[in-house]
């Protein structure tokens, strides 16, 4: 170490902690403080490098964020129009009077189902908008959304496969495998745990043949991938459902993990063999569709079929599209009838990954109270009836059609005010330029956030709130853990900033709701900790766990999903109703919509490239998670954008027919929206797609070009039916005006 970093490093305090943003990592950091301010930020320092959690580039720079210019300090009341970005200081009693008296008067006149309420955008314990939900439960209820926009087609597929969320493995045991298929995963980017690339690494040094099968060459084909398999977006399930032809044609499944543990495999079969619909899945007609070589479709069934244990991996994104459950689905297939389930090295597919360590938290928060606004409704609870869970609540990609539609639209209430407590709505979800009328329309808004981001610009009040340097909690690694993080206090808040559990408790107290909260920010993190078993049980020591910042559990093996189920299957059933992994699900048969059908089958869907529209808009358009961001946060932070600009990759076949050279400023539209961005002409995407990152925020202009690049004025506002938010079926294209 240098002279000049240890005479930096002596008069530093240093606290640990993590972010607690919706992204891959929430890494351990260490906050260097001096005289009350970050000075610097290191990363996790275990000696052990199996077991140091090293932050990505982001987590490095959150100084940067923390301190921007652009932080929201006070609270503020807007004077412009709506998205107009003009607002002047008010108090935080103005700023309560007028929240208080805007609900009330809309309560009144419309009744409180007509206040929409949704956070996001941090995961922390505490300081959450549990406690705002809490209070205006009490002030009379709210309506809010249903369906997580991250991963409702995974949990669609994993509930009626598996009946369980927790289909991951434990990082670790990608070195037990022998085959690593990544198919639409590129953790180089979106991490999927801080221990998640250490491992790949690992698996690669010894040797594990790793194949990626995405549109684009990612980051993570660059650094692993022995074989990089370009495939059209969407068709996935094609694909895969020709693998398990050639599979059965020469008899390579696993008959007796087959038969033992999961039901429905002839059903399945007869679809393949083309039985039910007189088509055979021949890799032939799959090559027609997915662009993927028959002859390669074959080997690949047969490497996959062959090595023990096998590794597919699927994730979220793709299924985040127009037919989205069918992708994991096929995936779950493929994996169960080559007997890789609960097997080390082998994976349970469904793209959610999670462990049970890293879900700490599930019951720790402040206790709530039901929402009045969804009392006497039919109880959804485990249903798969997506009609039934809509009933009391908006899709989460179908804001913007309740805010205009309302009743009358098959909405469940008439939207006049909402409160949005965290979040970017008007960057990340689909058609953003629907989303500048419904804004529009609504009476009231009241939003809090650390920035005027496109969302706050059309709030008449705006609060500011704390970043997680300056509130104690316990926050949650990306699922895969396993160990518990404690994000300590390094500074005080900036200007008047408050926590979003602060918020809350401010506006209990200004609706005169006596004893809302009892306890000071310390008490409620011990008693989370005591009162929940999955923390207690590890957790002996609370100062310990605070000044360390970290608890990691030393699981004696990695963590395998289901592996009880299949080792011990007379005390461990599937919690599905056939106690089996479902092959074929009855309950999804009884739902007879042929658009979700009882097995894994490929269904083409509105704008992929079989859609007629491809004649207007020859391109499919892709936006996965940005490297250097997380979604629209941390967007305005220069050291990361500098690495990383925003683009359009584009093809050199498309962009040499488009007259398009690389850096070039281009247009990408449709007839939802257009946008401005730089081309970056490269091979590393396939002919016929395009790809922008999301979270570049929405930023018009007069004509209503987005300047900001912001690709949800692009995306569709609509989901599968299983419910995936369809923000990957999108066709655009792309010119020089
Ligand atoms: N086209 C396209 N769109 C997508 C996706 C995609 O793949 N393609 N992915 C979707 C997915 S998976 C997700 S999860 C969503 C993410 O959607 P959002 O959660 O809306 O995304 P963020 O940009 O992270 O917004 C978080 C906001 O919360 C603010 N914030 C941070 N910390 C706090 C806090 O403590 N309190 C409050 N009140 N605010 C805070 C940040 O400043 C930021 O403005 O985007 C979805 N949108
Ligand atoms: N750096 C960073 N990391 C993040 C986040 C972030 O904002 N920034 N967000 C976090 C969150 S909230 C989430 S939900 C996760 C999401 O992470 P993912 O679920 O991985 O989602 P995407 O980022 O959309 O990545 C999708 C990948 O699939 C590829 N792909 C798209 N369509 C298809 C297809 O049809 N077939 C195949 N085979 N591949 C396809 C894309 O090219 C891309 O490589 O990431 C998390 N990690
Ligand atoms: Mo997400």
């Amino acid at each position: 170490m240098s002279a000049e970093k240890q005479t930096v490093m002596r008069g530093d305090q240093i606290f640990r902690c993590t972010s607690s943003l919706d992204c891959g990592g929430r890494c351990p950091v260490r906050l260097h403080v001096q005289d009350g301010v970050i000075v610097r930020i290191e990363g996790d320092d275990n000696s052990d490098p199996e077991k140091q959690l090293r932050a990505c580039l982001r987590g490095r720079a959150y100084r940067k964020f923390i301190y921007h210019p652009d932080r929201l300090k006070y609270p503020m009341k807007r004077v412009g129009e709506r998205g107009e970005k003009k607002y002047e200081r008010i108090s935080w009693d103005e700023a309560m009077d007028t929240i208080v008296r805007e609900l009330t008067r809309v309560k009144q006149t419309y009744g409180p189902n007509s206040i929409f309420f949704t956070a996001a955008g941090q995961l922390g314990a505490l300081h959450t908008a549990g406690a705002l939900a809490k209070a205006l439960a009490m002030f009379g209820g709210y309506t809010t959304i249903y369906g997580n926009i991250s991963s409702e087609g995974a949990v669609y597929a994993v509930m009626s496969s598996y009946g369980d969320v927790m289909v991951g493995h434990s990082r670790e045991d990608l070195q037990n495998s022998k085959l690593i298929i990544m198919c639409g995963w590129d953790p180089v980017r979106m991490i999927s745990g801080t221990d998640c690339i250490y491992n790949l690494t690992k698996a690669k040094e010894k040797g594990i043949r790793i194949i990626t099968i995405d549109p684009r060459f990612t980051h993570s084909a660059a650094t692993f991938a022995d074989e990089w398999i370009p495939i059209f977006p969407g068709t996935d399930a094609a694909l895969m459902v020709a693998m398990a032809q050639v599979i059965i044609k020469e008899n390579l499944q696993d008959q007796a993990f087959i038969d033992q543990y999961s039901v429905g495999f002839d059903v399945f079969k007869d679809y393949v063999l083309g039985h039910e619909d007189g088509i055979e899945k021949t890799p032939e007609w799959a090559a027609k569709i997915c662009g993927v070589p028959a002859k390669r479709i074959e080997s690949l069934a047969r490497e996959y079929a062959t090595t023990k244990p096998a590794c597919l991996m699927d994730c979220q994104g793709p299924a985040r599209a127009a037919m989205g459950e069918q992708y994991n689905r096929a995936a779950i297939t493929l994996t169960t009838i080559t007997g890789n389930v609960g097997k080390p090295g082998g994976s349970a597919c469904g793209g959610l990954m999670g462990i049970p360590y890293g879900h700490m938290f599930r019951s720790a928060g402040i206790p709530g109270i039901k929402n009045p606004g969804e009392a006497g409704g039919p109880s959804i609870r485990g249903t798969l009836d997506l009609n039934l869970r809509l009933v009391r609540r908006i899709h989460t990609n179908k804001i913007f059609d309740a805010f205009l539609e309302g009743k009358a639209g098959g909405y469940p209430a008439d939207i006049k005010a909402a409160w949005l407590a965290g979040g970017n709505i008007m960057t990340q979800r689909g058609n953003i330029n629907k989303g500048d009328r419904a804004m529009k329309s609504l009476e009231f808004i009241v939003g809090q956030d650390l920035f005027l981001t496109p969302t706050m610009r059309y709030a008449d009040i705006v609060l500011p709130v704390s970043s997680f340097a300056e509130k104690n909690d316990l926050t949650r690694p990306w699922p895969s853990g396993p160990y518990l993080t404690y994000a300590n206090k390094a500074i005080e808040p900036l200007g008047e900033c408050k926590t979003d559990w602060e918020i809350g408790n401010l506006f209990a107290e200004k609706l005169g709701f006596e004893k809302f909260n009892e306890f000071d920010e310390d008490q409620w993190l011990r008693i989370f900790i005591q009162n929940n078993p999955e923390y207690k049980q590890f957790i002996k020591d609370y100062d310990k766990f605070k000044a360390d910042g970290i608890h990691r559990i030393d699981l004696k093996e990695p963590y395998v999903a289901f592996r009880q189920q299949i080792e011990d299957p007379e005390n461990h059933k599937f919690n599905t109703p056939s106690g089996k992994i479902e092959i074929f699900s009855q309950r999804l048969a009884d739902i007879n919509d042929p658009k979700i059908p009882p097995v894994a089958k490929y269904i083409p869907s509105p704008e992929d490239r079989h859609d007629p529209l491809l004649e207007k808009y020859p391109l499919q358009l892709l936006s996965p998670h940005p490297r250097v961001r997380a979604h629209s946060t941390l967007q305005n932070v220069d050291w990361l954008m500098e690495s990383a600009p925003h683009a359009v990759w584009i093809n050199p076949v498309d962009a040499e027919a488009r007259g398009i050279r690389d850096g070039d400023e281009v247009y990408v539209f449709n007839d939802r929206g257009k946008l401005a961005i730089k081309a970056w002409v490269t091979r590393r995407i396939i002919p016929g797609v395009v790809s922008i990152y999301e979270g570049a925020y929405y930023e018009p202009d007069e004509e209503g070009i987005c300047r900001g690049g912001c690709v949800n004025v692009l995306t569709n506002d609509t989901y599968s039916p299983g419910g995936a938010a369809a923000l990957k079926s999108a066709l655009v294209q792309v010119g020089k005006n």
